[in-house]
C-alpha cells in the first residue's frame, strides 16, 4: 500500500511509502485524496496528518511521469484538495520536502518538522517552477523576497529558518515526529476558521522584486524558468489565488514542453546515470577507504586533499622540500579560513579539518593508505618514478590513483607491480569546488577499485564520470580541437573578442581565449622566448601570461577587468602576415560551426571508442567541468537539438573528417542518449 492510513483516536494518519524519495507519483496522490475523503466523511475524524516514511517528506513530483498521460488526481488538484479540506491537514515533515512535497505542505493547514528537515521549491533547476500553487501560497506565507529566493533560485532552507520565516509552525524532536504532529493535530482540530494560505493578503512589493532581479541577472542570465517564476509571483501580489494559479498553471505549461526543461531533466537523470558502471554488479565488494594519502601539496594536491578532510578523512601530504610542504598547508588553511569568513564554515569546522591534515617529507609515511592521489608535476617520468616508490611503500590492496589531465594512465600504472590497483582520478582546478572528477579506468583497473573510485566521489560530493585512456580522457580531448580552431578563426579574420562573444552568448561562462587567459597562456608552452611558432607563442615570449600578468589575449586593469589589446591585434595581424593566411569576414555561425560542431564530432569518436560510457555522460562532464549551460543539456544532448544532419553539413562545409557515429546519426535520424 503505497499511502497507509492509520487512525490514531479522532486523528487520522496517511502515511506514504514510496521508496526511495516519496515522489508524489499517481499512487501517491491517489492514496492521499483517499485520506482526505475519508477525513472528511468520517464524523468521528477531528484531523488529518500527512507524513512520509522512509528518509523524507515528498521529494516532489515523479519526474518521469512528465510527457506521459495525466493521471488524477493532479498535483495543483490535490493541494487545492488539502487546503479545502473541512478538516485541519497537518504536514509533518522530515528529510527534504522538495517542489510537490513543498507543495502539498503549504496547502497543509498547519506544518510540523524536525530541526534538520529542509524545504525548498527545485523545480527551477529543471527548468520548470512549483507548478502545484507553490509560487502563489509561498509569498503568502513567507513573503515575496523569502518566496522569491525559493522558487526563483531552488536553494532548500532548513526547517530553522523555515519557521522563522513563517514556511513551519512548530518544530519537533527528530525522534517523535510523528507523535508530535498527531499531538499538534489535537491542539489544533478545532481551531477555525481553517489557516488557508491562498487566502492570506498579500501586497505589491516591486522593489523586492527589482533588488532580487538585479542581484540575479547574472545567475539567470539564460534561463527561461527564473523569469517565469518571478513573474508568478507578481501576479500572487496582484490578483487572488484562482487568476493567480491559473497564470502560474499557464507558466508551467510553457516551460514543461520547452527545451530548456528538458535539457535540464537531461541532466538531472544523466548526473545520477554517471555514477552506474556498465557491466559491474552493485553488488561488487568495495575496498575500505579510511586513510588517503596525497602526493604533491600544490595547487591540485591541496585542494584534492581538502575534499576528503572536508568529508572528515584523515590526509597525510606528502612533499619533497619544507617549504613546498608549508607553503601548502597554508594555502589549505588560506582556503578554509576564507569559507569560515563568509560563514560557510565554523571556526571549529576548520579546526577540525586541519586537525585530519599530516604534512610529511617522507614518502613512507603513507604505507598504511588505503588510497594514495599523486597530484605533481605533468611528467611522465617523475609520475613513473613516483608510482614505483608507491608501490614498494603502499600496504597491498591500497589503491593507488594519478591526478593526470592526459598522461597515459596504463604507462604509469606499468611501473607499478600492481596495475589492477592502479586508476586515473582526474580533478578539475580548483580540486576542492569543481564538481567533476573523471575516473580513468585503465586497461588493467580492477573492477572493486573502479567501483570503489565512484563510491568515493559520491562521498567527497563529485559528480564522477568514468572515462577511458586516452589522450584528455573526455572533457580536454573535446576541448582541444574547440582551442585549435579558435586560433585559426584568429589566423582567418576573427578577433578574440568575437569568439569569446560567441560562446558567452551560447551560455558558456567564458570563450577560449578569456579560458586561456584565466588558466594561463603559459600552460603547456615550451618555454623558449625565441622560439616563436604561433600566436600563443608570441603572447608567451612577452610574459602575456593571461589574468595573473594583467595580460594576455586581453590587457587586464587592477581588477581583472578584461579589454581588447592592441598589442594582440599586432601580433595576429603579424601572424596573418606572416603565415599568409586568407582573411575573410569570419560569421559567429561560422565561430558555432568551427568551435562547438567539432566538439560534438570528438564526443561521437569518443563514444564510437567505449572512452565514455554513455553519451549523457559527456554531456556531465562538460555541464560539471567546463560551464557548459544546463538549459542546453550538454553538447550530446544539444546536438539532437541542433540536429545530427545539420552538424554534419557544418563540419563538411568547413572540411572536417566526420565522425562515422555521427554520420550514421544524421543518417538515420538517430539521437544521442
Ligand atoms: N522524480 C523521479 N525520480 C526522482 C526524483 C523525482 N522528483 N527525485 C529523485 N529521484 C530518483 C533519482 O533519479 C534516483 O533514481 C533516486 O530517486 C534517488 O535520488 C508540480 C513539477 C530528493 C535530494 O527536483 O533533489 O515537484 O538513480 O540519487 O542523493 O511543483 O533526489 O536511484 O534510479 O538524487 O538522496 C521537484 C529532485 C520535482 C527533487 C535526494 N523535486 N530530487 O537525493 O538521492 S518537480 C526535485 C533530488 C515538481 C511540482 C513540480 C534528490 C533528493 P536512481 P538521488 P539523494
Amino acid at each position: 500500500m503505497t499511502v497507509q492510513i492509520e487512525r490514531h483516536g479522532d486523528i487520522l494518519v496517511a502515511i506514504a511509502d514510496n521508496p526511495p524519495v516519496n515522489t508524489l507519483n499517481a499512487a501517491v496522490r491517489l492514496g492521499l485524496k483517499a485520506a482526505i475523503e475519508q477525513t472528511a466523511a468520517d464524523d468521528t475524524i477531528r484531523a488529518l496528518v500527512i507524513a512520509c516514511a522512509g528518509k523524507t517528506f515528498f521529494a516532489g513530483a515523479d519526474i518521469t511521469e512528465f510527457g506521459k498521460p495525466p493521471v488524477e488526481p493532479l498535483l495543483p488538484q490535490l493541494t487545492d484538495l488539502i487546503e479545502a479540506s473541512d478538516k485541519p491537514v497537518i504536514a509533518a515533515i522530515h528529510g527534504t520536502a522538495l517542489g510537490g512535497g513543498c507543495e502539498v505542505a503549504i496547502a497543509s493547514h498547519y506544518r510540523i518538522a524536525v530541526a534538520d528537515a529542509k524545504l525548498g521549491t527545485p523545480e527551477v533547476k529543471l527548468g520548470l517552477l512549483p507548478g502545484a500553487g507553490g509560487t502563489q501560497r509561498l509569498p503568502r506565507l513567507a513573503g515575496i523576497a523569502t518566496a522569491l529566493e525559493l522558487v526563483a533560485k531552488g536553494d532548500p532552507i532548513g526547517a530553522v529558518r523555515a519557521k522563522a520565516a513563517g514556511i513551519i509552525d512548530r518544530l519537533a524532536d527528530g525522534n517523535r515526529l510523528l507523535d508530535e504532529a498527531i499531538a499538534f493535530a489535537g491542539e489544533v482540530a478545532d481551531i477555525r476558521p481553517l489557516p488557508r494560505t491562498s487566502e492570506r493578503p498579500l501586497s505589491p512589493d516591486p522593489d523586492a522584486v527589482a533588488a532580487f532581479e538585479r542581484a540575479n541577472a547574472r545567475r539567470f542570465r539564460g534561463y527561461e524558468a527564473p523569469a517565469a517564476t518571478i513573474a508568478c509571483v507578481v501576479k500572487a501580489s496582484e490578483t487572488a489565488y484562482p487568476e493567480g494559479v491559473q497564470f502560474e498553471r499557464e507558466q508551467f505549461m510553457k516551460l514543461i514542453f520547452g527545451v530548456q526543461s528538458a535539457a535540464q531533466r537531461h541532466l538531472f537523470f544523466a548526473e545520477r546515470k554517471a555514477g552506474r558502471i556498465d557491466g559491474i554488479a552493485d553488488s561488487v565488494a568495495l575496498r575500505p577507504i579510511a586513510k588517503i594519502g596525497v602526493v604533491g601539496a600544490g595547487t591540485m594536491g591541496g585542494g584534492i586533499a581538502m575534499n576528503f578532510l572536508s568529508a572528515g578523512m584523515p590526509v597525510t601530504i606528502v612533499e619533497t622540500r619544507q617549504d613546498a610542504l608549508d607553503r601548502g598547508t597554508a594555502t589549505i588553511r588560506g582556503n578554509y579560513d576564507a569559507t569560515a569568513a563568509k560563514g560557510r564554515m565554523t571556526g571549529d569546522q576548520v579546526a577540525a579539518a586541519m586537525a585530519l591534515l599530516t604534512p610529511t617529507l617522507d614518502i613512507v609515511a603513507l604505507a598504511d593508505c588505503d588510497l594514495v592521489i599523486e597530484a605533481v608535476y605533468e611528467d611522465m617520468a617523475v609520475k613513473q618514478d613516483i608510482f614505483r616508490r608507491l608501490d614498494a611503500v603502499c600496504k597491498p590492496g591500497a589503491i593507488l590513483a594519478t591526478n593526470t589531465s592526459y598522461l597515459d594512465l596504463d604507462v604509469i600504472a606499468a611501473a607499478t607491480a600492481r596495475p589492477q590497483d592502479v586508476v586515473g582520478l582526474h580533478f578539475f582546478s580548483p580540486a576542492n569546488v569543481m564538481k567533476l572528477l573523471e575516473v580513468v579506468r585503465g586497461a588493467k583497473t580492477a573492477d572493486d577499485v573502479l567501483a570503489t573510485a565512484m563510491a568515493l566521489a559520491k562521498k567527497i560530493r563529485k559528480v564522477a564520470v568514468v572515462a577511458g585512456v586516452c589522450d584528455g580522457f573526455i572533457g580536454n580531448r573535446m576541448l582541444m580541437p574547440r582551442q585549435i580552431e579558435a586560433m585559426k578563426l584568429l589566423l582567418e579574420g576573427a578577433t578574440p573578442d568575437q569568439v569569446d562573444r560567441v560562446h558567452v552568448d551560447f551560455g558558456m561562462p567564458m570563450g577560449p581565449f578569456q579560458m586561456a587567459d584565466l588558466a594561463g597562456v603559459d600552460i603547456g608552452w615550451h618555454r623558449d622566448p625565441t622560439r616563436i611558432e604561433n600566436i600563443r607563442d608570441a603572447l608567451a615570449a612577452e610574459e602575456r601570461w593571461g589574468q595573473k600578468k594583467g595580460a594576455g589575449f586581453y590587457d587586464y586593469d587592477a581588477n581583472r577587468t578584461p579589454s581588447p589589446s592592441p598589442r594582440v591585434a599586432e601580433i595576429i595581424a603579424d601572424f596573418r602576415e606572416r603565415t599568409g593566411t586568407p582573411q575573410h569576414d569570419v560569421t559567429d555561425q561560422e565561430i558555432v560551426e568551427r568551435t562547438l560542431y567539432p566538439m560534438v564530432n570528438e564526443g561521437a569518436r569518443i563514444l564510437a571508442e567505449g572512452k565514455a560510457q554513455r553519451a549523457s555522460d559527456i554531456d556531465v562532464v562538460w555541464a560539471y567541468g567546463y560551464g557548459w549551460p544546463p538549459y542546453r543539456g550538454g553538447p550530446m544532448f544539444w546536438a539532437n537539438i541542433e540536429g545530427a544532419a545539420k552538424i554534419v553539413a557544418g563540419l563538411e562545409k568547413h572540411g572536417f573528417a566526420v565522425a562515422p557515429l555521427l554520420r550514421e546519426k544524421a543518417e538515420t535520424g538517430g539521437r544521442f542518449n
